[in-house]
């Protein structure tokens, strides 16, 4: 995805992670004013970075590089919340990278997958409508043949995007990948997205079908799926690495998708997931609109998360 920031993208983002940098500016706010820097304060804020799900590891190394840090005998909570962006934007730094597309691949293949409910069909929906924006041409199938409700979500999607639509007539969602990335290849499209059931009967099922539309995809183009995207729901909390590690036993994620920011007061998940998975974050969601997902930029995404106006 271009880095470009479309305006009003970063009064959107700050919008966006409202609930989570109010809890967070809220909490400084009552640790700091009229307090030192000190030991006791250090220990109030880790406590509440852990309560704004930045999670116990994170938490603790940004505490300490907090402790670390100088500051002047005034230095107060805004004195702190720029010290926290600077060093929540190091930790995510090297983890915020384009989804780059292989425009020889033709089609250069995007297994989309995560848990029921996560927002993986509208974010192909959002991916779809951002890479025909970029100039290429997009295919999305139906690879979530469980319910059948699922594949008119996905083809009205493609319909507003503006990408091409393959729902197959297999009930098998590797006949349908299958068939999808033949058709992709015969038009010389650019960009296959494939989505994928989030709940099946258990964890082994689910296993055995992205198994199986992977082997198939692979007899097609052994560099295929290029891209295996996760896609988590921030407002599960620390609950989404449990999620990321199920999902990274049963296949390989190639990078992550971070949706529902606007709903969720636990924006500094992103910190923790980014902190622990050492795995590229390439967008987040920040609603169910069309344009709601962006590229994800390390220092815009630090700062808004402590509730300070972009640089
Ligand atoms: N507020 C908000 N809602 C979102 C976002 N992304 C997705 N949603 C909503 O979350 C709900 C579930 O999204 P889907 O895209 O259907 O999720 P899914 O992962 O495809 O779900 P299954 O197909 O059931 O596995 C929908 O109501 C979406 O509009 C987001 O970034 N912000
Ligand atoms: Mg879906």
């Amino acid at each position: 995805m271009s880095a470009d920031k479309p305006a009003g993208w970063l009064a959107r983002l700050g919008t966006g992670l409202r609930k989570s940098s109010g809890a967070i500016t809220g909490g400084l706010a009552r640790i700091f004013t009229h307090r030192r820097i000190d030991a006791a304060t250090i220990d109030e804020l880790e406590d509440l970075l852990i309560t704004a799900d930045l999670g116990p590891a994170t938490a603790a190394k940004l505490a300490e590089s907090i402790r670390s840090r100088r500051f002047p005998g005034d230095a107060d909570a805004s004195a702190v919340a720029d010290a926290l962006a600077a060093e929540i934007a190091a930790i995510l730094a090297p983890h915020a990278r384009p989804l780059e597309i292989d425009a020889r691949a033709k089609p250069h293949v995007v297994l989309v997958v995560g848990v029921n409910g996560t927002g993986k069909t509208t974010t192909i929906g959002k991916l779809a409508a951002e890479m025909i924006g970029r100039g290429h041409s997009v295919m999305v199938a139906a690879g979530d043949t469980f319910r059948a409700a699922a594949i008119e979500q996905l083809r009205i999607w493609a319909e507003r995007a503006g990408a091409g639509f393959h729902s197959g007539t297999s009930r098998d969602p590797a006949a349908v990948a299958f068939d999808a990335i033949t058709a992709a290849r015969a038009a010389g499209t650019d960009v296959l997205l494939i989505d994928t059931a989030g709940r099946l009967h258990n964890k082994a099922d689910l296993m055995a079908e992205l198994d199986k539309i992977i082997r198939v995809l692979k007899k097609v183009e052994p560099a295929a799926p290029h891209t295996t995207l996760l896609v988590l729901d921030a407002t599960t909390g620390q609950n989404a690495h449990a999620q990321a590690q199920t999902f990274r036993d049963m296949t390989k994620v190639t990078g992550l998708v971070v949706t529902k920011l606007d709903g969720s007061a636990r924006g500094g998940v992103v910190v923790s997931l980014a902190d622990r998975l050492g795995l590229p974050i390439h967008a987040i969601g920040i609603g169910e609109g069309i344009d709601d997902l962006r590229p994800f930029s390390a220092e815009d995404f630090a700062r808004s998360l402590v509730g300070l106006p972009p640089n």
